[in-house]
This record gives C-alpha cells, sequence and structure tokens, in this order.
C-alpha cells in the first residue's frame, strides 16, 4: 500500500508527509501495535537509516526492495545488558587494515523482525585508524554472511503479532562497503529512534481509538439493571475521558506533525509525544478492559490484546522512564541518567 519507507523521497518510496505518515500510523495501531512495529521499525529504523547515512550505491541497492517489501528489515541497538544505555554496548567491530573489511563481534537483544530480516541495520563501538577513542558506526549485515545468527525470542505475552529475535554475531565479515559512512556516534541511533518515536506517537492514538470505539459499542449493546450500561453516569464518565484524552493526544501528535513539515521538530518533543501518548492509550486501554467486565479479558473482545502490547509499547523506543528524565534535563538542564 505504499506504508514503507513512506517519508522517503525517492528509491520507490511514496514520499509522504508527517501528518499523512502519522495517520497511516493510527490506523495500522488501531488494528494492533505489532502491526505498526513492523512498519516503524522497516520504515524509520531500517530504511531511513540508509537514506540519511548510506552510499549512494547502498541507497539504490537496499531502499527500492525493502519500499516493496520484498526485503526486510531491522535494527539491532539493545543488548542484553545494554538497554536504556546503550552507549554501554559490547559489540565491536575490528578493521582488518585500513581499507579492509570489520570483522563483528557481539549480541543484539529484544530485536523487532531479526529472524526475517534480510539485512540488519547493527549499531557497534570501533576504532578509526588515527584514533584510540571508540566511537559507534552502523553496519549493514546481511542474511547468510558467515557467523550471523538469529534465534527467536518465544513466549511473548505482548506483541504476539510482530517476531523478536536475537542478532548472534561471531566473527562476522562485513565489506567496508556495508558500512553507513554519514553518522558517527550515539547520535546515529538516537537519530533513527527520533524518528520511529515520532510514528509511536501518532499510532498510540490508534489504539486508543481502537479501544474506545469497542467499549463504546458494547455499552451501548450490553444491558444491567434493566438499561444499557452506557446509559449510566458512571460509564458516561469513562468514554467521555477516553474522547477527551483521545482528542487531546490527536492534537499533540497533529501539533508535532506541522512542527516537523517546517524542520522544527527537536527529539525532546518527540520524547513528550511518544512519552504521552503512549501512556494515555496504555490507561484508556485497561478503562476500555474495565467497560466490558469479564468479556474485556477475552482475545475475542480484543481490548485485552491492546492493553498487552501497548505494555510493550511503553517500554520500547526509550521507556516511559527515560522520556521522563530526557524531557526534565531539558526543563533543567541537568542530567538526571546517573
Ligand atoms: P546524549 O549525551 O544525550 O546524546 C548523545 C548524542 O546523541 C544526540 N542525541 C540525539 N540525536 C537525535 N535524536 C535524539 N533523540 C537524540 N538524543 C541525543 C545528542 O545530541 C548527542 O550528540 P553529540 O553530537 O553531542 O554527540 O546521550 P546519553 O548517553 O545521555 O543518552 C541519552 C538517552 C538515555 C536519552 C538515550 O541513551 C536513550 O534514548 N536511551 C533509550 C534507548 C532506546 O530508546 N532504545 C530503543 C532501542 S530500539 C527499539 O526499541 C525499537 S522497538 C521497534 C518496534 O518494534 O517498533
Ligand atoms: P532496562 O534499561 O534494564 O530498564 C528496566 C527498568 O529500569 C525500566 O523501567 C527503565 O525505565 C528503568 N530505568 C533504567 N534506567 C533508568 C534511569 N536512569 N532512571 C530511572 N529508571 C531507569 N531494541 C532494539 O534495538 N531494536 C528493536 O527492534 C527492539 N524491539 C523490541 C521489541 C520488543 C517486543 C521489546 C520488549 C523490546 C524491543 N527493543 C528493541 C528493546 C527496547 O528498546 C528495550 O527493552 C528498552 O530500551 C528498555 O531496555 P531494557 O529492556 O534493557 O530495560
Amino acid at each position: 500500500m505504499g506504508f514503507l519507507g513512506a517519508p522517503i523521497h525517492g528509491y520507490g518510496c511514496a514520499g509522504m508527509g508527517p501528518v499523512a505518515y502519522g495517520l497511516t500510523m493510527i490506523e495500522l495501531e488501531r488494528q494492533d501495535s505489532g502491526i505498526r512495529s513492523f512498519c516503524s521499525v522497516q520504515s524509520a529504523l531500517a530504511m531511513w537509516p540508509i537514506s540519511a547515512f548510506g552510499t549512494e550505491e547502498q541507497k539504490q541497492r537496499w531502499l527500492p526492495r525493502m519500499a516493496a517489501g520484498e526485503v526486510i528489515g531491522c535494527f539491532g541497538l539493545t543488548e542484553p545488558n545494554s538497554g536504556s544505555d546503550p552507549g554501554s554496548m559490547r559489540t565491536h567491530a575490528v578493521q582488518d587494515g585500513p581499507d579492509g573489511d570489520y570483522i563483528l563481534n557481539g549480541q543484539k537483544f529484544w530485536i523487532t523482525n531479526s529472524p526475517i530480516a534480510d539485512v540488519c541495520v547493527v549499531w557497534a563501538k570501533t576504532i578509526d585508524h588515527g584514533s584510540d577513542a571508540p566511537v559507534i558506526r552502523g553496519f549493514l549485515v546481511e542474511r547468510g554472511m558467515k557467523g550471523f545468527d538469529t534465534p527467536e525470542t518465544k513466549g511473548k505475552l505482548s506483541l504476539r503479532a510482530s517476531i523478536t529475535g536475537e542478532i548472534v554475531l561471531n566473527d562476522v565479515r562485513v565489506p567496508k562497503a556495508n558500512l553507513l559512512p554519514g553518522v558517527k556516534g550515539l547520535k546515529g541511533p538516537l537519530s533513527c529512534l527520533t524518528q520511529a518515536r515520532y510514528g509511536i506517537g501518532w499510532g498510540a492514538v490508534g489504539a486508543a481509538m481502537g479501544v474506545y470505539e469497542r467499549a463504546r459499542r458494547y455499552t451501548l449493546d450490553r444491558v444491567q439493571f434493566g438499561r444499557p450500561i452506557a446509559g449510566f453516569q458512571l460509564t458516561q464518565q469513562k468514554l467521555v475521558e477516553l474522547h477527551n484524552e483521545i482528542a487531546k493526544g490527536l492534537l499533540l501528535a497533529h501539533h508535532c506533525g506541522r512542527l516537523k513539515e517546517h524542520g522544527k521538530l527537536t527529539p525532546v518533543q518527540v520524547s513528550m509525544l511518544k512519552r504521552d501518548n503512549v501512556r494515555m492509550a496504555l490507561t484508556a486501554a485497561r478503562t476500555a478492559r474495565s467497560m466490558l467486565g469479564g468479556n474485556g479479558i477475552m482475545g475475542e473482545f480484543h481490548i485485552m490484546r491492546h492493553v498487552c502490547n501497548l505494555e510493550t509499547v511503553f517500554t520500547y523506543e526509550g521507556t516511559h522512564e527515560i522520556h521522563t528524565l530526557a524531557i526534565g534535563r531539558a526543563i533543567t538542564g541537568l542530567s538526571a541518567f546517573s
């Protein structure tokens, strides 16, 4: 449908504006956060770094097929011992001579789409020639490279429509041509996250809209004490709260979209968008679940699936707490991270 890599111009991508892109995120996540996740990872975390930091050859090679869905990408930042603090990553790359291949070793964990990915954007520390300080660089690691494996993480009770796995790198030889030359340091992966978090800030509103509409319809149909439960004041209060919170979330997303159109949206504003709209959607889903009584916990009524999904959305792409601290740092000028 043209949703993959939609904000990118050229290379077979739709070249959508930020608000139109946000609206696609709403419609995908209205159904399931895992579907929106697939699209976020492909578009913002795999295609966007290639388009922003890649060579012309890398763009031509990967983007058109990724836009068509023929090639699946993933994004490897998190590690078993490095989640909220990605700067502490251990995955590293050693160059085999000044113009040689890079040898990658390490392990990435909690990676959306890794078991089905053809190409992984892997962030690793390396020491450039002429320097003695390690710096984070991005590498395109391809399926089939020797020493590369992506075991699936099984047993998730959340985001079950989205496949998750590891990236295991044992002496993987990656050609220099697969290095993303356009960025160095933590700002590389963090600027990809800013793109993805923007889409999540919209998508979460879609999840809230989905649960609100289901709760509204259910409470109009369900009769207790001789009347539809939507007729009771306490139920109406819940519906009104959901309705108002959704409207505010949508306005925040729309305002951020207009800022983004003018190149004025800052990463901290994106933290605010992701943090507040996901918190709103999770609260909305729990409230909507309560309005269905016992049926609320059943899969066939769908709201519990959204509740479970949103627990992940609250945690990934920067936890709620990490975004709180990022905003707190911007307000006070003092870092509370460590
Ligand atoms: P800090 O000193 O703040 O920054 C280091 C450099 O990065 C720049 N920067 C950003 N650039 C773009 N966007 C942002 N949001 C940025 N935040 C910071 C910054 O300007 C600086 O640049 P320079 O040139 O001065 O070097 O770094 P810090 O070590 O203090 O860390 C800050 C912190 C904690 C906020 C950051 O580490 C963080 O965001 N941690 C959370 C990690 C995270 O979000 N992981 C997500 C993994 S991917 C994922 O979850 C995908 S789920 C996908 C799905 O299924 O949908
Ligand atoms: P931790 O960092 O260990 O945090 C645990 C708790 O401690 C959290 O509540 C956190 O907020 C809190 N905490 C940590 N530091 C502080 C602090 N300084 N102050 C206050 N509280 C703090 N990663 C990728 O790279 N690519 C992906 O595609 C990807 N997909 C994912 C898919 C799923 C289903 C899930 C669950 C995760 C995915 N992630 C992915 C990883 C995700 O980004 C991390 O789970 C997240 O960043 C948190 O890291 P952690 O799980 O190690 O928790």
